[in-house]
């Protein structure tokens, strides 16, 4: 079994919509292990270096404005094939075609408003986390009902 790590983060839209919640429920349910959680309003630098391969497209200054513009949850989530099953759970990145059942399929409507970021490799996951969150925010614990939801 290979423990993974992922950094996801509720958008701006999402924190002023009050999916806070309902995001969070989801991650939980299905059984990952939530590591780090924090509220902030990322700079200007953070939201560069975040999109950094999108820096030549066109819709780049428009997201580092949106994602700069007010508070984002961002968080780590801990499990087994992470990464993937996270990027699942959110859905497509136009939100029109996210499938009902996804996160961005039942809340979101619009491509630069579509709630929620998640990793979508193991190496983009090691740079996010580490961008986001210094070592000493991640937890380290063991969830009291794991042998319910894994096998030893
Ligand atoms: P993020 O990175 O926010 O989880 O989104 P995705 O991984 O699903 O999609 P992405 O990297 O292709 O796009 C990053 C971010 O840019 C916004 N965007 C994207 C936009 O506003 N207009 C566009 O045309 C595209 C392609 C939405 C997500």
């Amino acid at each position: 079994m290979t423990l993974e790590r992922t950094f996801i983060a509720i958008k701006p839209d999402g924190v002023q919509r009050g999916l806070i919640g309902e995001i969070l429920s989801r991650f939980e349910s299905k059984g990952f292990k939530l590591v780090a959680l924090k509220q902030l309003v990322p700079t200007r630098e953070l939201a560069e270096q975040h999109y950094g391969v999108h820096r030549e497209r066109p819709f780049f200054k428009g997201l580092v404005n949106f994602i700069t513009s007010g508070p984002v949850v961002a968080m780590v989530w801990e499990g087994e094939g992470v990464i993937n099953s996270s990027r699942k759970l959110i859905g497509g990145t136009k939100p029109l075609e996210a499938e009902p059942g996804t996160i961005r399929g039942d809340l979101a409507i619009n491509i630069g408003r579509n709630v929620i970021h998640g990793s979508d490799s193991p190496e983009t996951a090691v740079y996010e986390i580490g961008l986001w969150f210094q070592k000493s925010e991640l937890n380290e614990w063991k969830p009291a009902d794991q042998t319910w939801r894994v096998e030893d």
